[in-house]
């Protein structure tokens, strides 16, 4: 007997301390249902515990079962309608206003553009391959051209991982992997995430992206290479687009040249343009015929063969494309910036 009271005791106060939890409807009914369900509720199985009393143990353990089941139910209802909000009763009541704007997701627009950048050379009948971040530093200089401690290295400013591995700090490597394993023609791009000891800037990232391109066959020249570049530039960005290629040097291109456009920030009327720096320039990609020594490295005769390549600034050119004055905006996650390219 005096078991059953400690137990009514009991769940008295762990009704109190439970009920003190209870932030919404839905836990007044799962409370409801530990203590009042039709078989396992605590105070049914008290009920029937209760059943097997003499009837002097009954009188009192009846009064005070009974009462505990008022005191649960009256504080649940209590509970229940406090928690249906005015507010809430009125905003469903009130069929007038307006519904909850939903926003889908869309791809970023770094992503809008490299497929766009893809769609342009698929059409032209490239295809589009991938490589590794994590790359060998033969991949990423040896096998182009950059002997050990070669001065040229210093122009990527490198992440290195230990002595043999570092994050790529261009596209270029995986053309030496796609050649080693496919023998010409070859016509492909590779675009990826490329990462560079850079300090930010309204015109540089420590990681950005790039697309390398590179076609290999017999009778290559440099005009084809200048041709396919300026059909891509005049399709991105419209046939009065002013561009010009200037001479550069890259260990793995023999002639090289870079391709810059005109600034879209300032046109070249301020001197101060943190984009261009007044010169009404700026640089967006690297290209050049691939240097036979290249050809050599994967063995392929660059008696017969001959190729081109370039590696283009994804980021860099959709600053422009989107005339966005500032790259960093694109990974500075502010959502009223992303929200203009949603194409939904
Ligand atoms: C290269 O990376 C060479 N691999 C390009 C190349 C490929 C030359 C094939 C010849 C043949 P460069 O370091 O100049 O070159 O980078 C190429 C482009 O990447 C630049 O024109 C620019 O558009 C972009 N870029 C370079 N550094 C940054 C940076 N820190 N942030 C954003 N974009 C950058």
């Amino acid at each position: 007997m005096s078991s059953l009271l400690e137990k009514i005791d009991h769940y008295r106060r762990l009704f109190a301390d439970q009920v003190s939890r209870v932030k919404e409807a839905r836990q007044v009914e799962e409370l409801r249902q530990a203590f009042l369900g039709r078989k396992k509720g605590h105070l049914t199985l008290l009920f029937e515990e209760f059943k097997t009393l003499g009837p002097d143990e009954k009188k009192s353990a009846g009064r005070l079962l009974n009462e505990l089941k008022t005191d649960i139910q009256n504080l649940l209802a209590e509970l229940e309608q406090k928690l249906q909000s005015p507010a809430r009763v009125k905003q469903l009541e009130d069929l007038t206003l307006p519904g909850r704007q939903l926003y889908w997701g869309s791809p970023h627009p770094i992503t809008l553009f490299q497929r766009e950048i893809e769609r342009i050379f698929i059409s032209m009948g490239f295809s589009v391959e991938e490589g590794p971040e994590i790359e060998t530093d033969y991949y990423n200089f040896e096998a182009l051209n950059f002997p050990p401690h070669h001065p040229a290295r210093d122009s990527w400013d490198t992440l290195y991982i230990n002595d043999k591995l570092l994050l790529r700090t261009h596209t270029s490597p995986v053309q030496i992997r796609v050649m080693e394993k496919k023998k010409p023609p070859i016509r492909i791009i590779i675009p990826g995430k490329v990462f560079r000891r850079e300090t930010p800037d309204p015109t540089h990232l420590p990681m950005f992206y790039q697309v390398e391109g590179l076609v290999v066959d017999r009778g290559i020249t440099f005009a084809h290479l200048k041709g396919t570049l300026e059909y891509f530039i005049k399709t991105l960005f419209g046939e009065k687009i002013k561009l010009r290629f200037r001479p550069s040097f890259f260990p793995f291109t023999e002639p090289s040249a870079e391709v810059d456009i005109e600034c879209i920030v300032c046109g070249g009327q301020d001197a101060a343009c943190r984009v261009c720096g007044g010169s009404g320039w700026k640089e967006i990609l690297g290209a050049g015929m691939v240097d036979p020594q290249v050809f050599k490295n994967v063995n392929i005769d660059p008696e017969v063969y001959s190729g081109w390549a370039f590696g283009l600034g994804i980021d860099r050119t959709a600053m422009f494309a989107f005339q966005i004055p500032e790259i960093r905006h694109f990974y500075e996650n502010d959502l009223r910036f992303l929200r203009q390219f949603n194409r939904r």
